[in-house]
């Protein structure tokens, strides 16, 4: 999992040595979840591919009933996931809204028990005599400290994948190794076990939440403005007016999205009703 673009189905093409789906234009290309099988040296695995969210073509709440559908059919037909995977590319310079949004899902469909089963990948290396290696080093270090730290300390491992085949098994051994209990993401046991609607789900309160969150990151880039324009800086004026439109869209799909998770609730009420 992770944000589009990060290298999820190229580090899954890597692993099984062929090239697994179109991944090269610039548009986010996976839409859906999808599994393939691979075996190397004895080892029989699945690896799963999924969207991300903050798709411009999926809403997020389409990319998570598309990977929550999935998790809940793999673990009602008795199968669990040994890993989770979760990319980020090193290559970013900011930790932006996409970035937040995809890590914050990704804690709350794994949950908080399975963070042990998780592995923090960073893609897009550069050589390391290349002059971008350090900085990536510094962006490395941060991401642990500020923004990973709730996920490692609950266990998750930090990898950097190299883009080849012996640095996808590499990462996949390394989990392999781990061998560690199969139980269900929180998601699945929300889901499954406690037969919740997704909307009621850790997962499904947090895509509510992300209107807040929208809102508050709006006020901060009307802040910045601010200074901006007192300092008379077009060109800062300009990107953060740029930001500051992405964000009223981002606002607007993600209202929308709550809106069809609250009719879905009534409908199931309007049916539980009529039904009585
Ligand atoms: N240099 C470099 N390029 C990479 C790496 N991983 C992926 N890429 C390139 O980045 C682009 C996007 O990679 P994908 O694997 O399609 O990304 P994705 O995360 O599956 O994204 P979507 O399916 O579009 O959401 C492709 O052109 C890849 O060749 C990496 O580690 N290093
Ligand atoms: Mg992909």
């Amino acid at each position: 999992m992770g944000p589009t673009g990060t290298g999820m189905t190229t580090f899954i093409s890597q692993a099984i040595g062929q090239d697994y789906g179109d991944g090269h234009s610039l548009q986010s290309f996976t839409k859906c979840v999808s599994a393939v099988r691979v075996t190397l040296d004895y080892t029989r695995i699945v690896l799963v591919d999924t969207p991300g969210f903050d798709d411009k073509e999926l809403s997020d709440l389409e990319v998570l009933e598309i990977i929550s559908d999935w998790f809940k059919k793999i673990f009602e037909q008795g199968s669990t996931l040994s890993g989770l995977l979760y990319m980020h590319s090193i290559a970013e310079n900011r930790m932006d809204y996409t970035a937040r949004t995809n890590l914050t899902m990704f804690g709350e469909l794994c949950g908080k028990e399975c963070f042990e089963k998780a592995a923090l990948i960073t893609t897009m290396w550069p050589d390391e005599d290349h002059g971008d290696f350090d900085v990536s080093v510094t962006r490395e270090t941060e991401l642990k400290q500020k923004f990973w730290t709730n996920l490692i300390d609950g266990g998750a491992r930090t990898l950097r994948f190299k883009n080849t085949q012996q640095s996808a098994w590499q990462i996949l051994d390394r989990l392999i190794a781990l061998g560690l209990e199969e139980r269900s993401i929180l998601i699945q046991h929300e889901l499954v076990t406690l037969k919740k609607k997704l909307r009621d789900t850790s997962a499904g309160k947090q895509l509510c939440n992300i209107v807040d969150c929208l809102v508050k990151e709006q006020t901060n880039v009307i802040r910045r403005m601010q200074g901006e324009l007192d300092r008379a800086d077009a060109d800062a004026v300009q990107s953060s007016l740029a930001e500051l439109a992405e964000l009223r869209q981002l606002r607007e799909r993600t209202i929308q999205d709550a809106q069809a998770l609250d009719s879905s609730l009534l409908r199931q009420l309007r049916r539980m009703f009529q039904g009585a």
